[in-house]
């Protein structure tokens, strides 16, 4: 059985074990400390980054974008009805959404307000495009899940914590990737992607006292909004 090395609230962990969902393909989960990286995955992990997948001859796999072409050839595509054209346009979809995992950690630790805008420019600008590119359709341009819809979705389950709990919505503006988003999340897959606990991890560090996210949910439950109350994730 694969084995994946994870960190609980990591975005390129989540994109490889939605992946992993999504084609039902069991595996083993091992969570380690990033401030306190075990000898054994430093000796395996070239970069000492997550996600990291053991095959089953014990060979270590490290990159989030190389983990998933390997389980897209390892195991029966998601892709199958794309043509090779589409298949392009679906990385290129996909690259994007990888290159904001990290912009959108940043903007939901931002201190303050002047921070978050400035840190949620290049969102801004990325979800503009992929609204213009997004079909009224279910998923990414198609009746069902592919690999553009893995890519995006730790973002957009990461958003959707974020508008329960704090009321601000990353996506407003944005109404094909709210659809996208609700679909998506109606799936499933999300929460599978991740522990148990993954909700109250993602909001102790990003919607604590320390960040502007957290001190909007702590007035928000406060003076009873009912985008936080109703919800036990902060
Ligand atoms: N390019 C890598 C990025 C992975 C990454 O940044 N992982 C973070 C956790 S979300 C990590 O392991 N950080 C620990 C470190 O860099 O020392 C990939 O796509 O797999």
């Amino acid at each position: 059985m694969l084995k994946v090395v994870s960190f609980k609230i990591c975005p390129f962990v989540q994109r490889v074990t939605a992946l992993l969902e999504a084609k039902q393909i069991p595996y083993e989960i091992e969570y380690i400390r990033l401030k306190e990286k075990p000898e054994w995955f430093l000796e395996v992990s070239p970069h000492g980054q997550v996600p990291l997948v053991i095959t089953d001859s014990g060979q270590a796999l490290f990159e989030s974008e190389a983990l998933i072409e390997y389980i897209e050839e390892v195991y029966p595509t998601l892709n199958s009805d794309r043509s090779a054209e589409e298949k392009a346009i679906d990385r290129a979809w996909s690259y994007l959404a990888s290159k904001l995992y990290l912009v959108q950690c940043s903007a939901q630790r931002s201190p303050d307000k002047n921070t978050l805008e400035q840190r949620s420019e290049s969102l801004n600008k990325a979800f503009a495009k992929i609204e213009k590119a997004l079909e009224n359709q279910s998923f990414f341009n198609s009746s069902t899940i592919g690999l553009v819809d893995i890519a995006w979705l730790p973002l957009l389950h990461r958003a959707n914590i974020i508008y329960r709990c704090s009321g601000y919505d990353f996506l407003d503006g944005y109404p094909k990737m709210k659809q996208w988003q609700q679909n998506l999340l109606a799936t499933s897959i999300a929460e599978q992607s991740v522990a148990e606990d993954f909700d109250s991890r993602f909001c102790d560090f990003y919607l604590s006292n320390e960040t502007y996210l957290g001190q909007t949910c702590s007035a928000n439950k406060s003076s009873s909004n009912s985008a936080c109350v109703s919800q036990s994730c902060c």
